[in-house]
């Protein structure tokens, strides 16, 4: 007769038959991990809405004298409305100083450029500030003189 121990022997631990499940790379909700163009899209144009987007896509084009796709010094120069700032209009800061730091905060690369990525930047942060539309679309309006 062989011993318990024998027969433990022979009761080795039964494996699954399968490897264990590896963890789901995604969620039921995000359905998969592509970064689709929507995704995408969302990531660059934050809490702007489409009605927001288009004024301030308006504005790009506006302030894109050339169409170059990038807005220069020059032509920031003749559209930006320094008199608009609060700072300025209660006279806590210059137009000058206004205007430089608009520059500063519209281009962080600080290459004299304002791509469209650093516009649209820029007016993300703004339209946090502005929770209804209109309000935002003013005061998106109000920073630049019309080209005429
Ligand atoms: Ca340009
Ligand atoms: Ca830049």
């Amino acid at each position: 007769m062989r011993g318990p121990s024998a027969l433990s022997d022979r009761l080795t631990p039964v494996l699954p038959p399968f490897p264990p499940p590896s963890l789901p790379l995604s969620t039921p909700q995000d359905g998969n991990r592509r970064l689709g163009l929507e995704e995408f899209m969302m990531a660059v144009r934050g809490n702007l809405n489409s009605r927001r987007m288009r004024v301030v896509d308006c504005a790009f084009d506006e302030m894109d004298g050339d169409k170059s796709g990038e807005i220069s010094m020059h032509e920031i120069a003749a559209c930006y409305d320094a008199r608009t700032n609060p700072e300025v209009m209660s006279g806590r800061k210059t137009r000058e100083e206004a205007h430089r730091e608009f520059i500063e905060a519209m281009d962080p690369d600080g290459n004299e450029l304002i791509s469209k990525t650093e516009f649209l930047a820029f007016f993300k942060d703004i339209s946090l500030c502005y929770p209804e539309d209109d309000a935002f679309i003013n005061f998106v309006r109000s920073m630049w003189r019309r080209r005429r």
